[in-house]
């Protein structure tokens, strides 16, 4: 799924979705190449040793009891490394944990423009605005619920399974909750796994700058169905965005309607103690 613009693509995290899922791969990339460095160098000198050094008649092994330079050498070594890598990840951490502003061809309706809560968990781009969806995990799908609730209640607001559509060059900021065990919420090409725990709100977030198509899945074993719990997240234009969810509104309120419709057809028909227990 990732661009395969490099051999090393095929042993780093997917990205190319979101900037924090860039980030997070550019990461990875610079400890892979480290730890390739020390690979070689480490199986290079045993294979070395072996051979020169390999058993011959009349050859007499060298009793060695330490070397002073040598062991501080790779005890420095080794901590300038970490230093390092714990520098670099400091560095680039806040990128991954803090959204950016949505872009200018982003959406800019009362939905994008939406004023969020922040909180210690909760990062929100610097201007405060996002498109704060509610992702609700349930044996076995992935419910998305749009801001737009016709109720104070927060009752009425649009929602969807399994595929999340969502406008491109717009922050969208998830809190994710559960509705019964733990699930985990994972799109590999738009960032890092977070877990929806029931009682608890995670929050995590991604900003698409093309349109396309997002696959992931939970990634945390939640019951028998596990496997076929799929989440897709489809980035589409600001305005095909608008002209979903105003689709989405009006199938559920006519759905809601149709059912209302025949529940009353019901009651009439057979008396209400019929349906007591349907
Ligand atoms: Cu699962």
């Amino acid at each position: 799924m990732g661009q395969l613009t490099s051999p090393l693509a095929f042993f780093t995290p997917e990205s190319g979705g979101s900037p924090n899922a860039n980030q997070i791969n550019s990461l990875y990339k610079v400890e892979l190449v480290i730890a390739l460095v020390i690979f070689v160098a480490v199986e290079g000198a045993i294979i070395y040793a072996l051979i020169k050094f390999r058993w011959r008649k009349g050859a007499v092994a060298a009793q060695i009891r330490g070397n002073t330079r040598l062991e501080v050498g790779w005890t420095v070594a080794a901590a300038v490394i970490l230093v390092g890598l714990a520098s670099l990840t400091f560095a680039k951490l806040s990128s991954v944990d803090s959204p950016p502003d949505s872009g200018p061809e982003g959406l800019s309706s009362a939905h994008g423009g939406q004023l969020l809560y922040a909180s210690s968990e909760r990062k929100l781009p610097p201007n405060g605005k996002a498109l704060g969806i509610t992702v609700i995990g349930r044996q076995y799908i992935w419910q998305y619920i749009y801001p737009g609730a016709s109720e104070p209640d927060g009752l009425g607001a649009p929602y969807a399974y399994q595929e999340m559509v969502v406008p491109t060059n717009t922050t969208v900021s998830l809190d994710l909750v559960s509705a019964d065990v733990v699930h985990s919420w994972w799109i590999p090409q738009l960032g890092g796994k977070f877990q929806a725990v029931p009682g608890y709100h995670n929050y995590t977030w991604f900003k698409i700058s093309k349109p396309g198509v997002y696959k992931g899945q939970c990634a945390f074993l939640c019951g028998r169905l596990h496997a076929r719990m799929l989440a897709t997240v489809r980035a589409v234009s600001p305005a095909q965005f608008e002209a979903w969810l105003a689709n989405q509104k009006r199938e559920i309120s006519q759905a809601n309607q149709a059912a209302k419709e025949e529940r009353a057809k019901l009651s009439t028909q057979t008396g209400a103690g019929a349906v007591e227990n349907p």
